[in-house]
């Protein structure tokens, strides 16, 4: 029986799930004895330290979790069950960690997007039980704005580079902790889960030890899920945002299915967008979180979800708000989620206001459950104009002229699936969604979706150059040269797909084996 402490934010069903396929039973932590009652403790999380630390406090976990840890019976920290182990976090200032041991959390000061998102190696730097059947060049999914400073140099079990070398997990006899997510990680992860619940009898070092890990650039498929006209959830796919054909919603196949077999072909991670969710109330559409209970039972990558994201009062006139929607979307085995219609509402009162209201869903969902939970997802549209000076919004040259000839224009942010523009444009509203407390941006165009014609570099280099999150280039891929053109021209972190792979016109697979050797990516 392994003992989970779950403090109540983050992604904790995929711990479970992935525990669970190894065939553990898991106990959740609801009082300070199950702690120190444990036979195995695993403290996972997805988070902001400061929200977690007060839950601990509040619960009266703190003084549990420290016998726990001096008890010599194993302990898995994953992430935030890392971070916690420490004096303090930049995160929190003022806040102290649980202080096992000495050092501190640090934010990556560095020249490169900010959460560190996605799958990376490690630089492996002593033996460990959690190694054994692994090659080492294996690569993990992260995310995280912050990582910890050991004083004691000899904790450190793996570092990893992202701008600088930082640790990624350490080891001091009963206790090991990762920063990546092990859950999260495909086959390689769940390899070492099992080391940890079935410790072999020695310690293990990997046939290949890396020097310098390298992120890869994720490949991600989109499944676009909504009702079709008989009712049933359906994975769909539009062109131009049109499901439609002959008045009939496009059906490509059961959200479960494809999600299942794009996890089997090496997607990098899975979205589903509830595309209809601006009209409906996802806490009340039992089958989408449905969708994401069996999905996650399974698939071992990360799965991000949006669609309605948003307060909301029902008929009864019952307010929820968009952080309880997430909520519920997290429990249900989401790692992300995603605001679109929202996100430019909010934007637009920042801009009314002057300022930050406080209590934006972004603001609040970042906050409890940290930046890198919280994906902007844009549904831009150009509009043309002869000049820079016939509008006020942040202009851009492009090289391929409008019907008239014009050489310029801008990103229109529309809202409710594209069905209505709005006064605001793209540029503005990822810099201020950054401000806000966004983790990433997805970038649809709603010009190239479901096009074929590729990605909009123009789009993509003028966001990437505006903000230092990381971005999703979407909407438009036709073949596997297209994802080489996106990574290769832009310094786009993933890039995104939906139809081609639906329509099985190119696999997740041909597009690693395109770009294996010229792009960093996960074999
Ligand atoms: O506004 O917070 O309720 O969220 C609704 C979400 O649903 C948004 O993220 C929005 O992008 C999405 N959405 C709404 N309507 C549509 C539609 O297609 N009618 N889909 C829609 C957006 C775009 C991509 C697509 C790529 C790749 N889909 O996600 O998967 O363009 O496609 P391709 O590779 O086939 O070109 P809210």
């Amino acid at each position: 029986m392994i003992t989970l402490l779950d403090y109540g934010a983050g992604n904790v069903r995929s711990v479970i799930n992935a525990i669970e396929s190894l065939g553990e039973r898991v106990k959740i932590v609801t009082r300070g004895e199950d702690i120190i009652s444990a036979e195995k403790l695993i403290f996972p999380g997805v988070g902001a330290f400061g929200s977690m630390m007060s839950v601990l406090m509040e619960r009266n976990y703190v003084l549990p979790l420290k016998d726990y840890l001096v008890s010599g019976k194993p302990y898995l920290g994953i992430c935030i069950g890392l971070q916690a182990l420490f004096e303090y976090s930049e995160e929190a200032p003022g806040l102290p960690g649980l202080g096992v041991f000495k050092g501190s959390v640090k934010r990556f000061k560095i020249n490169l997007s900010v959460p560190h998102i996605g799958w990376n190696g490690l630089n492996i730097k002593q033996p460990s039980i959690l190694f054994k059947q692994l090659k080492g060049n294996e690569k993990f999914y992260f995310v995280h704005s912050y990582h910890v400073v050991p004083e004691d140099e000899s904790l450190v079990l793996t570092t990893t580079n992202y701008g600088y070398e930082f640790v990624s997990s350490i080891q001091k006899h009963n206790i090991t902790a990762t920063q990546f997510h092990p859950e999260k990680s495909g086959v390689s992860g769940i390899l070492v889960l099992k080391n940890f619940l079935n410790p072999p009898d020695e310690s293990v070092t990997p046939p290949v030890v890396s020097q310098e890990s390298r992120l890869a650039k994720r490949i991600i498929a989109c499944l676009d899920v909504r009702s079709n006209d008989q009712g049933d959830l359906v994975v769909t796919k539009g062109d131009q945002y049109d499901v439609r054909e002959k008045g009939i919603v496009r059906n490509l196949g059961k959200p479960v299915n494809l999600a299942r077999r794009y996890y089997k072909e090496g997607a990098d991670e899975i979205t589903f967008l509830n595309i209809t969710g601006f009209r409906d109330f996802p806490l009340k559409d039992i089958p989408m979180m449905d969708v994401l209970k069996k999905t996650s039972k399974n698939v071992f990558v990360p799965l991000t979800i949006g669609g309605g994201i948003r307060d909301y009062t029902d008929k009864e006139g019952r307010t929820y708000t968009g952080l309880e929607v997430a909520s519920e979307y997290f429990r249900s085995g989401a790692d992300k989620i995603s605001i679109g219609s929202d996100a430019v509402l909010i934007v637009e009162d920042y801009l009314k206001k002057g300022g930050k209201s406080g209590q934006s869903a972004i603001e609040e969902i970042s906050r409890v459950y940290g930046n890198q939970a919280v994906v902007i997802s844009i549904d831009p549209k150009r509009i043309y104009v002869q000049s820079p000076k016939e509008v006020e919004h942040t202009v851009i040259e492009t090289s391929i002229p409008g019907p008239k000839g014009e050489r310029y224009c801008w990103y229109q942010c529309t809202i409710m699936g594209g069905r209505e523009g709005r006064d605001l444009d793209a540029i503005t509203l990822a810099r201020i969604c950054e401000t806000l407390g966004a983790g990433e941006i997805l970038l649809n165009c709603i010009d190239r979706d479901g096009t074929h014609m590729g990605f909009d570099i123009e789009l993509i280099t003028a966001i990437k150059e505006a903000i230092s999150i990381p971005v999703i280039a979407s909407s438009g891929a036709g073949c596997v040269e297209h994802f080489y053109e996106v990574f290769n021209r832009t310094q786009v972190e993933s890039a995104l797909a939906a139809g081609i792979f639906h329509r099985k016109e190119v696999s997740i697979s041909n597009v690693k084996n395109f770009l294996k050797g010229k792009v960093e990516i996960r074999d």
